[in-house]
C-alpha cells in the first residue's frame, strides 16, 4: 500500500560512497547489533571467519581488509538481529493476524527461537519438542502412497554438506521431485550451456578481471545485487577497459559509482564513470543484440577482416555454419527494431567486442527470466566462441549467480533430473539404488500441488510461495496440503501460508557457531566463479534450540528410514566425513575436498572449458541456433506492455528490509510502476497516480494488482518495471522458458487498467 511518505526523486550522486557506508551504518543500528554486527563483518569473508550470507559474488582476495559490501551488511545485521519470534510471540498473534501483515513486517520480527507446530483449534503456532516434530515428518512421508508425493525444496543459502546430505536423503527415501530456488533464475545456464560448452555454470574465475580487455554486462544489477563485483568494475575501469552495460534501465552504479573502499575517491567525494556505453535495449531485446553484433562479425570476416578466431573455431567448435545462415538471414532494420537499438550502437557493441582480444559477457536475470531464457545464454555462448574467448585468461562467460551457495548445492546433486553417472556413483558410494525417473521442479511442484498429487513440501530454506508464479494459486495450492515443513532462520509468507499440518524448524545461521560432539564445525560454498571456501560461524546462535541444517537432514533421515544403509549419525557430528562422501560422489571435481579446503582462500572447483576441453556428446564447443529475434513470443495486442520484476536495492528477494529504492530514487513505497513517459501520456496516466495492472493471457484466468503508483522513468517504449514479490500474482504459473522451466518474470505481457 503506498505509504503517506512514498516519493519518487531523481538519485543524482553517484552509487556506493557515503551513501552506502551511511546505510550500513544505519542499518546495523536499526537491528540494534551495531557492536555485535560491526565485530562480526570483520570475520566475514576473511579466512577462518563466515561468508557473506547475501549474494555469490566471490570475496576478491587478501588485497582488501574489509571484505564486505552495504547489502552484505545488511544481511548479515537482520541474521544478528537482536529482534525474537518466540514461542510468546506466536502465542499473542493467531496465524490469520499474522497473515494480514507485509512481509516486510514478518522479517522485522527477528529470529525464530524453537521448532513450532501449527495447532488448528487454536490458530497459533505451539511450541512442539524436535523429537516430536521429526516424527511427525515421518509419519506423514512414511503414510504417503507413493514418494513422489512429496517435494522438496531448496533454497540457494544451504551450505554444500545439508545438500549433499539432502540430495541423499531424498533419493533413498524414494523420489527426484528436487524443485529449487534455481528452477527461478539461473536454470537457463545451468541447462542452456551444458549442449553448448560442456558445463552448466560460469567459466571465469577472479583472476580473469585483471586480464580482461571488454566487459559486457547483460540484464544484471550488480551495484544492488552483487555489490563486491563493484570494486572489480571500477579496478578494471581504472586500467581503461571498455564497460558495456546492456539494460533497458540505467542502472545508477552502471553509471557511476564511488568505492567505499576507496579512501582518496571517498574524501573527495569522487566516483568511477563505470559503463562507457550504455545499450537501452527493449525488454527481451538481448538476442537481437547479440545477433546484430555476430551479423557485423560475420559480415567483416566475409569482407576478409581478420575479426573471427578461425583457427580456435576450426579446432575446439561445431555448427558454425549453420549458425551464419541463421545470423545472416536476418536484416539490419529487424534486428535494429527488435533490440530497440540503432544500427550504429549495434555495431559500436561490435566493434568492442572485436578490439578485445579477450572479453568476459556477465549477466543476470534479465537474460535468464525470458522465455527462451536457456537459448539466450546459449547465444551469448555463440558470441564469445566466434572469437574464441573461452580457455584464455580475462575472457568467459559470467553468469552471476544468486544465493551465496545455489551453484554450489546444484553441483552436490540437487538436480530434479539427474545424471545417470551421479546416481550410479551413489548407488556405489551408498549402497541403495536411488530413483531413475525425473522428479519435480518448481513450476511442476505448484502443479502437482493444485493437482492435488503432492501432499507434503518440505522446505529446506527460502519462501517458496512467496517466490513462485501466480500468488493466489500458490497459496491455495499450499493450503490444500497435508503437511509443510518450513526450515528457515525467519518468519516469512510460507511459514504463514500453510499446509493442514505446519512445522517450522529454526536453523542456526550462516554467522553463528555449529558445535557438535567432535567441536566446532564449518561448512563449505561455491562461489558464482567455482571457488569452494569453508564458512565457520563466529556469534552465538540466535537461540539455545536451533539446530544446524545438517542436523536436521540428518535428523529427518534419521526418523523417516530406521533402516538407512546411511550412517546419518556420524554425520551429524563430524561434518568432515561428509565432505569425504561428496570427494567420493564426484572425484573429478572434489578429489582430496578435506585437504584442499584447509588452503585459506579455498580452492577452484576444475571447470572444463578452462582448459578447452569440452564435455559435450561430440567433444566440440557447440554453436546453437535459435530462429527470430525476440527473447519472448511476441504478442499481438497494440496496448501490450512488457513488465520486468525487478529487485529494489532494499530486500533480498522476498525479505524486504525497508521500502526504498535509493539508487532508483523510489522511497516510502513498493507499490510503484515505473513508465516511459510517453507510454504514460499514451493512456493518459499522470505522475503519481494510481493505477492497475492486468496481465494479457489466454488462459482465462483474471491476474489483475491495483494501487500501483505511476512514476516516469527512463525505460524504451513499452517496458514498465515493478517490483518482485509483489507483482508475482501477474506471471503466469504456465508462462516459462520451456527448455529450463524458468519463469518469464522479466517479460509478463500486461496491460494498464484504471486502479
Ligand atoms: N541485495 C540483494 N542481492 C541479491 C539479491 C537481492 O534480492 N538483493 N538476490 C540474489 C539473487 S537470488 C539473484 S538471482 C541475483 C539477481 O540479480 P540481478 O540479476 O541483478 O536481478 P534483477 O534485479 O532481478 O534484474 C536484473 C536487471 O535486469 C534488467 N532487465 C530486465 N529485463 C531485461 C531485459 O529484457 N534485458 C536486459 N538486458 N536487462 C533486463 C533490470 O533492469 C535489472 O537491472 O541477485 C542476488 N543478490
Ligand atoms: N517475479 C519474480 N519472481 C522471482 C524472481 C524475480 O526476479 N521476479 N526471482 C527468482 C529468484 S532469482 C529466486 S533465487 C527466487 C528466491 O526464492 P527463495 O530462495 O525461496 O526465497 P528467499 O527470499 O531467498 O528466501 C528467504 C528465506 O530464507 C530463510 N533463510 C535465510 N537464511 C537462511 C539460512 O541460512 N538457512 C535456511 N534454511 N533458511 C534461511 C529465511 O527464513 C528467509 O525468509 O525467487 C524467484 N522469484
Ligand atoms: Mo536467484
Amino acid at each position: 500500500m503506498a505509504g503517506k511518505k512514498a516519493r519518487i526523486k531523481p538519485y543524482d550522486h553517484p552509487a556506493g560512497g557515503w551513501g552506502a557506508a551511511a546505510a550500513t551504518a544505519k542499518v546495523l543500528m536499526q537491528q540494534s547489533v551495531l557492536t555485535k554486527g560491526s565485530r562480526a563483518l570483520l570475520s566475514m569473508n576473511q579466512p577462518g571467519g563466515f561468508k557473506c550470507p547475501s549474494c555469490a559474488y566471490p570475496d576478491a582476495d587478501c588485497k582488501k581488509t574489509l571484505e564486505f559490501c552495504e547489502n552484505g551488511a545488511k544481511a548479515l545485521a537482520f541474521e544478528a538481529t537482536k529482534f525474537r519470534a518466540d514461542r510468546d510471540f506466536f502465542a499473542k498473534h493467531t496465524v490469520t493476524e499474522l497473515n494480514q501483515q507485509s512481509d516486510h513486517w514478518l522479517e522485522m520480527q527477528g529470529r525464530l527461537t524453537e521448532p513450532m507446530r501449527y495447532d488448528p483449534a487454536t490458530d497459533h503456532y505451539v511450541p512442539i519438542s524436535w523429537d516430536d516434530a521429526f516424527a511427525l515428518i515421518a509419519r506423514h512421508l512414511n503414510g504417503l502412497a507413493s514418494p513422489n508425493e512429496a517435494e522438496f525444496y531448496t533454497s540457494g543459502r544451504t551450505p554444500n554438506e545439508a545438500a549433499f546430505l539432502y540430495a541423499i536423503f531424498v533419493r533413498e527415501f524414494g523420489t527426484n521431485n528436487f524443485p529449487d530456488c534455481s528452477n527461478m533464475c539461473h536454470a537457463p545456464t545451468s541447462i542452456g550451456l551444458p549442449p553448448a560448452i560442456g558445463v552448466g555454470k560460469g567459466t571465469c574465475v577472479m583472476e580473469d578481471w585483471e586480464h580482461t580487455q571488454a566487459i559486457f554486462i547483460l540484464g544484471q544489477n550488480p551495484g544492488t545485487n552483487s555489490p563486491r563485483m563493484m570494486t572489480d568494475l571500477v579496478e578494471a575501469k581504472k586500467r581503461g577497459v571498455p564497460i558495456v552495460s546492456v539494460n533497458p534501465m540505467p542502472e545508477r552504479a552502471l553509471m557511476e559509482f564511488a568505492e567505499p573502499q576507496d579512501m582518496i575517491q571517498m574524501a573527495t567525494f569522487g566516483h568511477t564513470d563505470i559503463s562507457t556505453d550504455f545499450m537501452q535495449v527493449r525488454i527481451g531485446g538481448d538476442l537481437a543484440l547479440l545477433k546484430g553484433m555476430m551479423r557485423d562479425l560475420f559480415e567483416r570476416d566475409a569482407a576478409g577482416e581478420p575479426v573471427l578466431d578461425h583457427a580456435f573455431i576450426d579446432e575446439h567448435t561445431a555448427g558454425i555454419e549453420a549458425l551464419r545462415a541463421d545470423i545472416m538471414s536476418h536484416d539490419w532494420p529487424e534486428i535494429c527494431a527488435a533490440a530497440g537499438l540503432t544500427e550504429a550502437e549495434i555495431r559500436r557493441c561490435a566493434e568492442i567486442y572485436a578490439a578485445s582480444d579477450a572479453t568476459m559477457i556477465c549477466y543476470g536475470m534479465g537474460i535468464t527470466q525470458h522465455e527462451r531464457g536457456a537459448e539466450l545464454c546459449q547465444q551469448i555462448s555463440n558470441l564469445l566462441l566466434l572469437r574464441g574467448n573461452y580457455g584464455k585468461p580475462g575472457a568467459g562467460i559470467v553468469p552471476i549467480r544468486g544465493h551465496s551457495n545455489v551453484q554450489g548445492d546444484r553441483t552436490v546433486g540437487i538436480n530434479e533430473k539427474p545424471t545417470a553417472e551421479y546416481l550410479d556413483r551413489v548407488r556405489d558410494v551408498f549402497g541403495f539404488e536411488p530413483p531413475r525417473e525425473p522428479g519435480h521442479l518448481t513450476v511442476e511442484t505448484v502443479a502437482a500441488m493444485e493437482a492435488g498429487t503432492a501432499k507434503v513440501f518440505i522446505g529446506l530454506g527460502g519462501n517458496f510461495v512467496r517466490a513462485v508464479p501466480d500468488t493466489d494459486r500458490a497459496y491455495a495450492a499450499m493450503r490444500g496440503l497435508d503437511l509443510t515443513v518450513a526450515i528457515v532462520t525467519k518468519l516469512n509468507r510460507g511459514v504463514v501460508v500453510h499446509g493442514r499440518e505446519a512445522l517450522i524448524l529454526p536453523v542456526i545461521a550462516r554467522s553463528e557457531v555449529i558445535e557438535t560432539e567432535k567441536g566446532a564445525q564449518f561448512v563449505t560454498i561455491e562461489d558464482a566463479m567455482a571457488n569452494v571456501t569453508a564458512s565457520k560461524g563466529v556469534l552465538s546462535p540466535a537461540s539455545k534450540d536451533l539446530m544446524a541444517e545438517v542436523g536436521i537432514v540428518c535428523r529427518m533421515a534419521m526418523a523417516t528410514l530406521p533402516e538407512s544403509v546411511v550412517p546419518w549419525a556420524d554425520y551429524m557430528q563430524d561434518y568432515g566425513v561428509i565432505r569425504d562422501r561428496i570427494a567420493d560422489v564426484f572425484p573429478a571435481i572434489y578429489e582430496g575436498f578435506s585437504d584442499r579446503i584447509k588452503a585459506p582462500r579455498g580452492f577452484n572447483l576444475d571447470v572444463a572449458p578452462r582448459r578447452r576441453v569440452w564435455l559435450t556428446p561430440n567433444g566440440k564447443a557447440n554453436f546453437l541456433t535459435l530462429p527470430g529475434l525476440d527473447g519472448d513470443t511476441p504478442v499481438d495486442d497494440p496496448a501490450m506492455l512488457r513488465l520486468a520484476t525487478i529487485r529494489s536495492h532494499d530486500q533480498f528477494n522476498t525479505t524486504i528490509y525497508s521500502e526504498n529504492d535509493r539508487y532508483r530514487g523510489v522511497y516510502g513505497n513498493r507499490m510503484v510502476l515505473l513508465m516511459n513517459a510517453e507510454d504514460m501520456a499514451e493512456r493518459g496516466v499522470e505522475r503519481g497516480q494510481m493505477i492497475g495492472l492486468e496481465t494479457i493471457s489466454d488462459d482465462g484466468v483474471t491476474r489483475r494488482v491495483d494501487g500501483l503508483m505511476a512514476a516516469a522513468y527512463s525505460l524504451p517504449r513499452g517496458a514498465v518495471a515493478g517490483y518482485y514479490p509483489e507483482l508475482n500474482p501477474l506471471l503466469p504459473l504456465d508462462y516459462f522458458d520451456p527448455v529450463s522451466g524458468t519463469p518469464a518474470a522479466k517479460s509478463i505481457p500486461v496491460r494498464v487498467v484504471s486502479g
